[in-house]
């Protein structure tokens, strides 16, 4: 449906967002996600948001991959419509989904990540929203 947020690989929410407040964008939520083992932030651009990852632990997906690539764009998330039969299209066509079933994720959505071995690179993650954004993310 959208590119629904561009996640970014940070050492420090505080510090990072600076950057991204010079162009207006605010900060409009910041959770901490304990089974991902990070912590993260929205900043809403237009239809889309960056979203900024600070590791809580070094042994989460985060703090790997700053630790072995530093800091940089992590991943990508498509907004979908249906995210189980999009799970079940990829497995069907032989993609390699980390997440084989749709689990919850930041803000309560249904989530689920595509390694980047199928996706040329790139780690993408689906994601089905349960309620419209604007009703459900508050400042
Ligand atoms: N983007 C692109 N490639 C990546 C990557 C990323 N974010 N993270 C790892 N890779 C690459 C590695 O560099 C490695 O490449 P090489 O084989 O060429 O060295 C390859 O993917 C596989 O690496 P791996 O050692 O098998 O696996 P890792 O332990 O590095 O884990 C991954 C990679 C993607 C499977 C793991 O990070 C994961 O399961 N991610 C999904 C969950 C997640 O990222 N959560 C954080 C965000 C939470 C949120 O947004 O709420």
């Amino acid at each position: 449906m959208k590119v629904d947020h561009i996640g970014i690989a940070v050492f420090s929410i505080e510090n990072s967002r600076k950057f991204y407040e010079t162009f207006g964008l605010k900060v409009e939520h910041i959770e901490e996600v304990k089974e991902q083992k990070v912590k993260v932030a929205l900043l809403k651009i237009g239809e889309s948001r960056i979203e900024l990852l600070e590791p809580t632990s070094k042994d989460g997906a985060v703090g790997k991959f700053l630790e072995k690539r530093g800091e940089g764009l992590h991943h990508i998330a498509f907004e979908v419509e249906n995210i189980d039969k999009t799970i079940d299209d990829l497995k069907f066509s032989s993609y390699e989904m980390i997440d084989k079933v749709a689990r919850r994720g930041a803000g309560g959505n249904k989530i689920a990540f595509v390694h980047p071995k199928s996706t040329s690179g790139v780690l993408l993650e689906l994601c089905q929203k349960e309620i419209n954004d604007d009703k459900k993310i508050k400042s």
